[in-house]
C-alpha cells in the first residue's frame, strides 16, 4: 500500500516475517504467542536476533547501562548517536508477560526497524537521523517496575536502583543483566530524541469494536501497583473454631473483592486489577499464614487514582481489624497521568487521514514506554486494532492490513518529524 504522504511504503512481507521470526522465540506451544519475561534466555536471545538485524542495516548501536538497545542511522550529517541532529526515534520493547502475544511491543520495534529499512533503501534524504530501539523490561511483571529500561533512560530513576531491583523470583536486575551481556556502556539518562513515536496494539476493544483502523493516542492513564504482604497464623482446617482464625487467605480474598468493587463505584476510566495471590502453605488443610498479592490500580484521571489508592489503605486497614492479620504494603510503581505532544499527535491523525485509514483519538489503558519518553521529547503514539481487544495473552492479534496501515503511519509521521527532503 503506497503511503499518500510520501512516495514510498514499508515492506508488507519483511515486516510479518519478522514478526512472526521474533515471535518463535519463547514460542508458547500450540499458540502464536510468546513467552520472554525480562532478562531471561528467552529475552537474550530476543535481543540478539533485533540487535543482529539493526547491525546488518549497517546502524549505529548503543546499549546503556540498563540493557537499552538504540540503533540510529547516519542522516542529517551526523555519524553515529550524540553527533550532528538528534534522531527522530521509534521504539517499544521485546520482553513480553508470561502468557504474551506476538504483537505487544514488538510490533513497534520491528516496524520502526522496518522503516529505517525502507528508508535506506529508497535513498532518502533526510534532515535528522532515524532511530529506533528496545527498552529493557517494560512489562515489570519480573521486575517491577514496569517501563523500567524507559524510566532509567528518561532519568525517572538511578540506574544504581534499578541494578539493585530484586525480582519475584529473587533474581537481582544487575546480575540478569551481566548473566545476558546486555550490561552496556553508554551512559544513563540516555540523550533526548528530536522527537520519540511508538506503534503498538491498542490491547483492548475499541478500534475493533468502532471498525477504526488507526488510534491517534492523546496520552497514557495513570498507573498505581502495589504489593501487600498479608500475615496471619498457620492453623489446623479441621480444629480451629471460625472466629478465632487469622485467616490470611480469606484477608486476601477479601482485599480482592473491595478492589473489583472500588473500581465499579468510582466508574469512569477506573480499572482495578489482582493478578498475582500466592498463600503459604498453600494447602488444603492449612488456614494460611501468609498471603503474598498485587493491587493494579489505574486511571486517566489523578485525583480519582489518588482517592483509589487512598480507599484501598483503608480497606486494608479495615481487614487488619477484622481479620487479625498484619499487611505490609509496599508500592511497587506509580506513573500519573502523561499527555503526548499536540504536534506530534496531530501529525499522526493528519497522515491517518491522507492514507484515508479512519482513525480516532483515545487514551491508551496499558503502559508504554512512549509515557517515559514523553518527559524528554515531543512524543506521539499510534494504535492499531486487537482482534477481541484480547492481549497479555498468546491469542492476541492484529490483521495483517492493519499492521502493514499502522507501519506506513509510522512510516510517514517519521518522515514528517525528520524533515524529508523529496
Ligand atoms: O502494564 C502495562 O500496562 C504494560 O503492559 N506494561
Ligand atoms: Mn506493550
Ligand atoms: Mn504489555
Amino acid at each position: 500500500m503506497r503511503s499518500a504522504t510520501t512516495s514510498i511504503a514499508i515492506d508488507r512481507d519483511r515486516l510479518l516475517h519478522r514478526l512472526g521470526e521474533l515471535a518463535q522465540i519463547g514460542r508458547i506451544q500450540g499458540t502464536s504467542g510468546c513467552s520472554r519475561l525480562a532478562l531471561t534466555d528467552a529475552d537474550r536471545a530476543g535481543r540478539d536476533l533485533v540487535r543482529t538485524w539493526m547491525e546488518d542495516l549497517g546502524l549505529t548501536v548503543r546499549i546503556d547501562g540498563i540493557g537499552n538497545v538504540i540503533a540510529t542511522t547516519h542522516h542529517g550529517g551526523g555519524d553515529g548517536p550524540g553527533s550532528g541532529p538528534a534522531p527522530v526515534m521509534a521504539g517499544s520493547h521485546i520482553d513480553t508477560v508470561a502468557t504474551g502475544g506476538r504483537y505487544d511491543g514488538n510490533l513497534g520495534v520491528i516496524a520502526g526497524l522496518e522503516v529505517i529499512e525502507t528508508v535506506l533503501a529508497a535513498g532518502v534524504e533526510l534532515h535528522r537521523p532515524l532511530a529506533v530501539g528496545f527498552f529493557t523490561d517494560e512489562e515489570g511483571s519480573r521486575f517491577p517496575p514496569d517501563m523500567l529500561g524507559s524510566l532509567v533512560y528518561a532519568g525517572g530513576l538511578s540506574l544504581e536502583n534499578a541494578l539493585a531491583i530484586v525480582g519475584i523470583d529473587g533474581a537481582v536486575v544487575g546480575e540478569e543483566l551481566d548473566r545476558i551481556g546486555y550490561l552496556g556502556p553508554a551512559p544513563l539518562p540516555g540523550p533526548a530524541p528530536h522527537a520519540f513515536v511508538e506503534l503498538h496494539i491498542e490491547q483492548g476493544p475499541v478500534l475493533e469494536s468502532e471498525g477504526i483502523r488507526i488510534g491517534v493516542v492523546e496520552g497514557v492513564q495513570g498507573i498505581s501497583w502495589t504489593e501487600l504482604r498479608i500475615t496471619g497464623q498457620s492453623n489446623h482446617a479441621g480444629t480451629t473454631p471460625m472466629p478465632l482464625r487469622r485467616d490470611a487467605g480469606l484477608a486476601a480474598a477479601r482485599i480482592a473483592c473491595f478492589v473489583r468493587d472500588l473500581a465499579v463505584e468510582l466508574g469512569g476510566s477506573q480499572v482495578g486489577t489482582v493478578g498475582a495471590i500466592t498463600l503459604a502453605p498453600n494447602l488444603v488443610n492449612v488456614v494460611a499464614a501468609e498471603a503474598t498479592m498485587t493491587v493494579d490500580l489505574r486511571n486517566t484521571d489523578d485525583v480519582a487514582l489518588s482517592e483509589a489508592e487512598r480507599r484501598l489503605e483503608l480497606c486494608v486497614s479495615g481487614v487488619e481489624r477484622s481479620e487479625g492479620v498484619t499487611v505490609a504494603m509496599r508500592r511497587l510503581a506509580q506513573y500519573e497521568p502523561v499527555s503526548f505532544d499536540p504536534e506530534v499527535v496531530a501529525i499522526v491523525e493528519k497522515v491517518a487521514g491522507q492514507m484515508e485509514l479512519p482513525s480516532r483519538r483515545m487514551p491508551s489503558g496499558a503502559g508504554h514506554d512512549a509515557q517515559m519518553m514523553a518527559r524528554i521529547c515531543p512524543t506521539g503514539m499510534i494504535f492499531v486494532p486487537s482482534a477481541g481487544g484480547i492481549s497479555h495473552n498468546p491469542a492476541e492479534h492484529t490483521e495483517p492490513d492493519d499492521l502493514e496501515a499502522g507501519a506506513n503511519v509510522l512510516l510517514a509521521t517519521m518522515l514528517e518529524l525528520a524533515e524529508a527532503r523529496w
